[in-house]
C-alpha cells in the first residue's frame, strides 16, 4: 500500500483544495491530510482564517477524499508524521515548489500544480469589507493603520483626528480626513475610538447610537456605570463594544497566561507587572496636559490585565498611591495599585514620569515565570524552578504587538464568531480602577 500525505489550512473550503486532495489520493491508495491547528497557523503569519479547526477538519472529512485526517500543531511535525505512519510519498501544491525537497531524505516529495484563480484568501477579501473610522490623536493610530493593512475584510476609510504628527505614509490610502466626528461615524460600519480617555464614553455612545460597532483603546471609560451603560446599550442594538488592549492578544501572551492558569507554578501567590515610558511632560501646560493620557490611563489596563486574568476582577482590597505632576489634569507621573485577594497579592506599577523594569513576575508554589521587558509586547517568557535544570524558555513569533490579532478578533466578533478575549466584566473592572483613581481614592499622593 503506498500511503500519500499532504498538508494544508483549508479555510473555507473551494475546488482548488479539492483538486489538490483528489491528485493527492491519486498518488497512491491511502491519503493522510494534516489540517493545521489555529495556533500553528497564527505563528506562521496565517491571522485571517476564518474557520476554526474543527470546521476545517470537518469540511476535508466530508469530501470523502481523505482516509484519515490529522492535525499539524508544530514546526518540524512533517518528519514526524512522515516516521509514524510510514509514510511513501509527501505532496502539495506548486506554490511550495522547493520549500519542501528536505523531506526527500524521508519519503518522495511531490508538488502537484496549484489550480489557478481561486484561493481562501481572495474568497475572504471579496466578502464585504468592514469600513472603519478611527478618531483619536494617539500616535498608536500609526500601527494601527499599518496593521489593519495584513486583516482581511476590514479597510480604514476615515479618520477623524487633530493629531499633527500622524506618519503622512500611513494617510495618504486614506479618503476621509476630517476633524468632524458626525461625519466619519455617517460613512463607516465601524469606529476604533482613540481619542483622550476622558472623551471615550461620549464618543463610543455617539458611534453605537448610531449603530455602528466600537474597538476602543482601554479604558473603554473612567467609570463603572458609563462602561456598563456602553456594553448594555451595544447588546442592546446587537452592536459589538470590544476593550481594545492589544497585548491581550498577541500568541505569546495569551500562551503564557494559560500556562499560569494550568498550574505550572502552583498556586499563584503573587503578580507584579510594570509598565513605564518615560514622556517629556511639561505639567504647567495645561494644553498638553489636556491632550496626553495621564499614566493610569495610558498604562493601567495593560498592567492590571495579567492581575485580572489570573487573580480575579474583584480584589479584597485596592491601595492606589501616586506621584502627581499637575492636580488639576488629574495627570499622575507614577502610579502603585496594590491589591490583596484571599489567596494572593498583587502590584502594579505604571508611570510616563518615571523610568522602572518593565517586567511582568508571575509567582507561585511550584516556580515563577518571568516575562521580560517590555513584558507586553513580548515574544518571550520563562518558566523558572528552584532546580535551574527543570526551566523552560517560551517563544512565540509576536507580529505587530498583538494589534493585528486585536483587529481579527473584532471583526470576527462582528461576524458572531470567535469569543471575547477581553470580557465586559475585565473591561468594567478596568473602568472601576480609573473611577478609583479619579474619585480620589488615592490613599496617598507621594508628593
Ligand atoms: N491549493 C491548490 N490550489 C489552490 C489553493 C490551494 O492546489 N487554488 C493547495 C495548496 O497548494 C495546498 C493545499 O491546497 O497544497 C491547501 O492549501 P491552503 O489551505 O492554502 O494551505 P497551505 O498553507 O497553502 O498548505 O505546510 C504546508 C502548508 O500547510 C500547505
Amino acid at each position: 500500500m503506498t500511503k500519500v500525505i499532504t498538508y494544508g489550512t483549508y479555510d473555507l473550503l473551494h475546488y482548488g483544495h479539492i483538486k489538490l486532495l483528489e491528485r493527492a489520493k491519486a498518488l497512491g491508495d491511502y491519503l493522510i491530510v494534516g489540517v493545521t491547528a489555529d495556533d500553528f497557523d497564527r505563528t506562521r503569519g496565517k491571522i485571517n482564517v476564518q474557520q476554526t479547526l474543527m470546521e476545517r477538519v470537518e469540511a476535508v472529512r466530508q469530501t470523502g477524499i481523505a482516509d484519515e485526517i490529522i492535525v499539524e500543531e508544530y514546526e518540524g511535525q512533517k518528519i514526524d508524521d512522515i516516521k509514524k505512519y510510514g509514510v511513501d510519498i509527501f505532496t502539495v501544491g506548486s506554490d511550495w515548489r522547493g520549500k519542501f525537497d528536505y523531506l526527500n531524505e524521508f519519503c518522495k516529495v511531490v508538488y502537484l500544480d496549484r489550480t489557478q484563480g481561486i484561493s481562501s484568501s481572495e474568497i475572504r477579501a471579496s466578502k464585504s469589507e468592514l469600513r472603519l473610522g478611527i478618531v483619536g490623536e494617539s500616535s498608536v493610530i500609526n500601527k494601527f493603520v499599518r496593521e489593519s493593512s495584513y486583516v482581511n475584510g476590514i479597510k480604514i476609510i476615515g479618520i477623524c483626528s487633530n493629531n499633527k504628527n500622524c506618519e503622512s505614509n500611513v494617510f495618504e490610502k486614506i479618503k476621509l480626513i476630517t476633524d468632524d466626528y458626525h461625519l466619519l461615524i455617517e460613512n463607516v460600519d465601524a469606529v476604533y475610538v482613540v481619542s483622550h480617555p476622558t472623551r471615550h464614553y461620549s464618543d463610543v455612545k455617539e458611534a453605537l447610537l448610531k449603530g455602528k460597532h466600537v474597538l476602543c483603546e482601554s479604558p473603554v471609560s473612567l467609570s463603572v456605570s458609563e462602561t456598563e451603560e456602553l456594553y448594555s446599550l451595544a447588546q442592546s442594538k446587537g452592536l459589538i463594544l470590544v476593550d481594545a488592549i492589544k497585548t491581550a492578544y498577541s500568541t505569546a501572551y495569551t500562551r503564557m497566561i494559560l500556562l499560569a492558569k494550568s498550574g505550572k507554578i502552583g498556586d499563584i501567590v503573587s503578580v507584579d507587572s510594570v509598565c513605564t515610558s518615560l514622556r517629556d511632560i511639561d505639567y504647567s501646560n495645561s494644553d498638553q496636559l489636556g491632550r496626553v493620557w495621564n499614566s493610569i490611563s495610558s498604562w493601567g489596563p495593560t498592567a492590571l490585565l495579567p492581575i485580572f486574568q489570573l487573580l480575579g476582577e474583584k480584589p479584597d482590597s485596592t491601595r492606589i498611591i501616586s506621584r502627581i505632576g499637575n492636580k488639576e489634569h488629574s495627570y499622575d507621573e507614577f502610579t502603585k495599585l496594590s491589591f490583596e485577594y484571599a489567596a494572593a497579592v498583587a502590584s502594579a506599577k505604571v508611570g510616563k514620569g518615571v523610568k522602572s523594569e518593565g517586567e511582568l513576575i508571575i509567582s507561585g508554589t511550584k516556580g515563577y515565570i518571568y516575562v521580560p521587558a517590555p513584558w507586553w509586547k513580548t515574544d518571550y517568557f520563562e518558566i523558572r524552578f528552584e532546580n535551574e535544570r527543570e526551566n523552560k524558555r517560551y517563544f512565540y513569533q509576536l507580529e505587530g504587538e498583538g494589534i493585528r490579532n486585536e483587529i481579527v478578533s473584532f471583526l470576527r466578533l462582528i461576524e458572531h464568531k470567535g469569543i471575547r478575549t477581553i470580557s465586559e466584566s475585565l473591561s468594567i473592572a478596568i473602568s472601576g480602577i480609573m473611577e478609583d483613581f479619579h474619585t480620589g481614592k488615592t490613599v496617598k499622593e507621594l508628593k
